[in-house]
């Protein structure tokens, strides 16, 4: 197993240096269950565990090691190691987990109490964002996380999956265009095998890919059919709700046959972003160009004279729900 199909390259290794010489190897974790750690190195899989100076350095959870890091271990024997340190991470996906009360759900975004970031996946090329076109499809959503995975400098790619079950897929596709003009979209369906061949040109050796979602979405069915085989389980969205099971209920990492990594998450069910407004701007390419356009440049595109943001509105080039999930993406 060569590291570079692991998706090693000279960021790690170059943060890796400190350590070379010193007895440790590089590794990177596929599995993760409580404080037990699946990680795959040079020479195979090891279960491996923290050091106490690694755990007692740890104190939020993004401090510990998810699925995708890199870490250096040192060997106890053929089947286990000791991770003594985590190497900086290229970036990571997260999604806000609540730690305490006081907090509600407005417009799937968490607001009041504590809240931490919980890592679903790190080191990430390409992130594809996955909607099922079974009355999944929200725009807003998918608004959210093109900004989360652009904020990560991963490779947004949109996959309309289920596109079985819809009629009117084209439509789908001009919204997400029109929100997001340079983003490449997919309608795909897994059950009939539609347009399944172009993920393929995503899964290049040394490539991490991640795929996230809405939990029932069909992320582990596309990797299943990607690998010819059942590595993820899949089930059944509950008839009840019409929601997914949450049936991925940890990340995972696994390696493709072209030398690509592929990250399968649990689907989220709450989104929080951690954008900053410069990344917020490029997914509101539109909204910022016409603001730019107004004649005051600190128009409040209320009442004041020359706002392109209010001509646009009212001659119907903008919608006003689009200039809302705007203004509420930037609170
Ligand atoms: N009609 C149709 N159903 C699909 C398609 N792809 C997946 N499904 C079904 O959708 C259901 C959910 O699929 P999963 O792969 O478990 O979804 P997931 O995104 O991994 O869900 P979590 O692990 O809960 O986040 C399964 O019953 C799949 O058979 C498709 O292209 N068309
Ligand atoms: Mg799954
Ligand atoms: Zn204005």
């Amino acid at each position: 197993m060569s590291l570079e199909k692991l998706g090693w390259n000279a960021y790690f290794e170059d943060n890796f240096k400190i350590y070379q010489g010193k007895g440790f190897v590089a590794a990177r974790v596929v599995n993760q269950q409580k404080g037990n750690y699946i990680v795959r190195s040079e020479n195979g899989d090891l279960n491996c565990k923290l050091s106490g100076k690694f755990m007692y350095n740890s104190d939020v959870k993004k401090d510990y090691p998810t699925v995708g890091d890199w870490v250096a271990i040192k060997t106890i024997n053929d089947t286990e190691a000791i991770a003594y340190a985590l190497l900086p991470r290229k970036n990571y996906f997260a999604r806000k987990l609540a730690i305490s009360g006081g907090r509600k759900i407005k417009n799937n975004i968490i607001v009041g109490g504590n809240i931490e970031e919980q890592i679903i996946g790190s080191n990430i090329d390409i992130a594809f964002i996955v909607c099922g076109l079974d009355n999944n499809f929200n725009i807003g959503r998918i608004e959210r996380y093109i900004t989360l995975v652009l904020s990560s400098t991963a490779k947004p790619v949109i996959l309309l999956n289920k596109c079985d079950l819809c009629n009117n897929v084209s439509d789908y596709v001009d919204q997400i265009h029109s929100i997001a003009a340079n983003i490449e979209v997919y309608p795909i369906s897994v059950l009939n095998n539609i347009n399944m061949d172009a993920l393929y040109k995503f899964l290049n050796c040394g490539t991490t890919v991640v795929f996230i979602g809405s939990s029932g979405v069909g992320k582990s069915t596309i990797i299943n059919y990607l690998f010819h085989n059942e590595v993820q389980k899949t089930s059944a969205i509950s008839s009840s709700n019409g929601k997914g099971r949450h049936t991925t209920s940890s990340s995972q990492l696994l390696q493709h046959s072209s030398g690509c990594v592929v990250i399968d998450t649990p689907g989220t069910k709450e989104l929080q972003l951690w954008a900053d407004e410069d990344v917020l701007s490029q997914s509101f390419e539109d909204i910022t160009s016409l603001i730019s356009q107004c004649k005051y440049s600190n128009c409040k595109h209320d009442k004041e004279p020359g706002c392109a943001i209010k001509k646009a509105i009212e001659c119907g080039t903008l919608s006003i729900e689009r200039f809302n999930s705007y203004k509420k993406q930037l609170r």
